[in-house]
């Protein structure tokens, strides 16, 4: 049988077959590995495998599909070591408030950063637009053209007051990520487009397994609402954002949509946009064409990989 992982538990897969039926309990054989990957979880919520049933009634998944993408997280004290989140994820959605609580452009930005890396489209919802001040609109309304003037579609809503059919058409056919600070209005937003409460399952479960490393439960719910089907949304409790891709310093600028096109005109291939003679970026930062807020966001992760390099 082939089916896709919904739901991961430590030791147990939630596989939902492909041709229809009931989703199964299904695991995994101690040694059983992806070539190439080092991970803590071999297989992740997203995946595409074959389970065999055994004499005995259990069912093993012997086979993974090819990933098209998968969304890792450095394991907290390994750093050669990740835990996989999610695999094929077409989109990423980030849950962002300009109030109650505040996301720092700092966080959207490593966010966007992350997906630019793993070829993963994003997408930003703008939420709890019913109780922000008018300073606090206006806020929110230069965000927004900061972001779609970066190619990036922006969304501004209220989860407490949505007509799920507006934002369903951004979900459908597709496996959405979702993340965003805690307090944000994720659940609410999950809740409100499933046309149901549904229960979480896990909160961050952290398992320190003598320290070394974290076990993350992910869930992928299916949304089955009037004519929308075939569409997930993956809910990973407790992670904010997914930082942690390892990057080369040279890199990052790729990321950046906007730092990377005015930074072919430096006059260094490898310039790093910071101080060198000759770099395109930090004058089209003082004359307002880059935003300073990008800017002192690529120089913060340029500042991680120098941090990642001590570790
Ligand atoms: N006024 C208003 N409140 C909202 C809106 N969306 C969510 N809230 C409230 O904000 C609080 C946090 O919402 P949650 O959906 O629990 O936030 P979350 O992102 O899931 O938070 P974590 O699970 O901690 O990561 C709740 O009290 C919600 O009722 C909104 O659009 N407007
Ligand atoms: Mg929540
Ligand atoms: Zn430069």
């Amino acid at each position: 049988m082939r089916g896709l992982v919904i739901k991961t538990t430590g030791n147990s897969y939630t596989v939902q077959p492909r041709d229809g039926g009931a989703a199964i309990a299904a695991y995994v054989k101690g040694n059983f590995r992806i070539r190439g990957i080092r991970s803590t979880n071999p297989v992740a919520v997203g995946d595409y495998v074959a389970v065999e049933q055994q004499s005995d009634g259990t069912n093993w998944i012997t086979d993974i599909e090819e990933r098209r993408n998968y969304i890792i997280r450095r394991s907290t004290n390994l750093s050669k070591q990740t835990h996989i989140l999610a695999a094929n994820v077409d989109q990423a959605v980030l849950i962002v408030t300009v109030a109650h609580p505040i996301t720092s452009l700092t966080f959207i930005d490593r966010f966007l950063a992350t997906a630019e890396a793993y070829r993963v489209p994003a997408v930003l919802i703008f939420n709890k637009t019913d109780i922000l001040t008018e300073a606090e609109k206006n806020t929110m309304a230069e965000w927004q053209s900061l972001y779609e003037q970066l190619g990036y579609t922006t969304f501004a809503l209220s989860a407490t007051h949505l007509d799920p059919s507006d934002l369903l058409p951004l979900f459908e056919g597709k496996v959405s990520l979702l993340s965003g600070n805690s307090g944000v209005g994720k659940s609410t937003l999950l809740n409100a487009l499933l046309g149901k409460e549904i229960t979480r399952t896990a909160e961050l479960s952290a398992m320190h397994d003598s320290g070394m490393h974290t076990t993350t439960f992910s869930e992928m719910y299916p949304i089955e609402d009037g004519n929308v089907r075939g569409g997930y949304i993956i809910d990973t409790p407790g992670i904010k954002g997914f930082g942690g891709v390892a990057m080369e310093k040279a890199e990052v600028s790729h990321y950046f949509r906007e730092i990377f096109r005015v930074g072919q005109r430096c006059r260094y291939s490898d310039c790093l946009h910071f101080g060198e003679k000759d770099c395109a970026v930090v004058p089209a930062v003082a004359k307002g064409e880059i935003a300073v807020s990008r800017y002192e966001s690529y120089l913060s992760l340029l500042g991680d990989c120098e941090e990642a390099k001590y570790r």
